[in-house]
């Protein structure tokens, strides 16, 4: 069996195992050979929750990993938060607050810390997202947007929700540094505020209308208004048809952007001078690429 058809047939355990060794011994040469695997057959789509803190994010992914167990639609989880340390191996500070069954074989939830330096997507979030791809129907990603960092999202999801929450001043946050060119959809939270809702959801579109980049659906959500959760699952399944047929390319300038990132850290700035064009082949994995940079870059 193949490393690929082995984690898909361990469940969560071999999955957790995969997880533990991409943080321990990242240049292992057969968890290298497992991710190429992995980066080559996906399953999943991939969908990102972003969003200023407290927003509702973990209680919205909740309710839609809720309603897609309920279809039998599998779910990988991700949440990646910016303020922990690794301690021990432990996390400290868990975000998520979700209540999924732990003996339910259908979904995976894992948090993880995004890297110290300047906030940003944890390095390994990436592999992370890559073998779940290739396990579950779906995988979330939870991302809290401070400043910059809600722009992160967009290098790793298909699909990108931001969550805005009533009277929080967040919808000016669209009109600064490029924001509104991120969501493929927006969540209004918290919609049983009432007024303060619609008023914020009208401000929201009124800032995606000055992006103009598309049709960009902005919904109101309440987490126990079960049909404003079956709008948003609706909702977001059209926009994953919709994007449908980008998507290869996305995630082809997204493995790139991956590959850049990777040898800037590791190698800095000169590295990447050194490394030459960065366009991948393809069928050719970032990480396979990765491996052979850093093989000529040591030399
Ligand atoms: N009234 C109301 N409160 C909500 C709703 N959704 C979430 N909340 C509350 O908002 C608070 C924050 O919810 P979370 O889901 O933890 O928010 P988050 O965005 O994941 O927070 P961080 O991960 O800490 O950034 C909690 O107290 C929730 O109960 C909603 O639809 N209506
Ligand atoms: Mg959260």
């Amino acid at each position: 069996m193949g490393a690929l058809a082995e984690l898909r047939a361990g469940g969560k355990p071999a999955l957790a195992r995969a997880l533990a060794r991409l943080e321990s011994h990242p240049d292992d040469a057969s968890l290298l050979g497992l991710l190429s695997e992995a980066y080559a057959d996906p399953r999943a789509e991939v969908i990102g929750l972003t969003g200023p803190p407290g927003v509702g994010k973990s209680t919205l992914m909740d309710a839609l990993i809720r309603r897609w167990r309920g279809q039998s639609v599998t779910v990988g989880c991700i949440a990646v938060d910016p303020s922990s340390r690794r301690s021990g191996g432990a996390l400290l500070g868990d975000r998520t607050r979700l209540s999924t069954d732990p003996e339910d074989q259908g979904v995976f939830v894992r948090s993880m810390a995004a890297r110290d330096r300047l906030g940003g997507l944890a390095a390994l979030t990436v592999g992370a997202m890559v073998l779940m791809r290739a396990v579950y129907d779906r995988v979330l990603i939870e991302t809290v947007g401070v400043g910059q960092s809600e722009t992160d999202i967009a290098d790793i999801a298909d699909l990108v929700l931001f969550c805005v929450q009533p009277g929080s001043g967040d919808s000016l946050q669209f009109m600064k540094a490029g924001i509104a060119e991120i969501p493929d959809l927006v969540v209004v939270t918290k919609a049983d505020l009432g007024a303060a809702a619609r008023r914020a959801k009208a401000d929201v579109e009124g800032a995606l209308g000055l992006a103009e980049s598309g049709d960009r659906p902005v919904l109101l959500v309440a987490a126990a208004d079960e049909a404003s959760l079956a709008a948003l699952d609706g909702k977001i399944a059209a926009s994953l048809v919709a994007l449908a047929p980008a998507r290869a390319a996305r995630r082809q300038c997204q493995a790139e952007h991956w590959l850049r990132e990777a040898i800037r850290e590791r190698f800095g700035r000169e590295g990447l001078l050194r490394s030459g064009p960065l366009t991948l082949a393809p069928g050719v994995s970032p990480f396979a690429a990765m491996h052979k940079v850093a093989e000529r870059l040591v030399r």
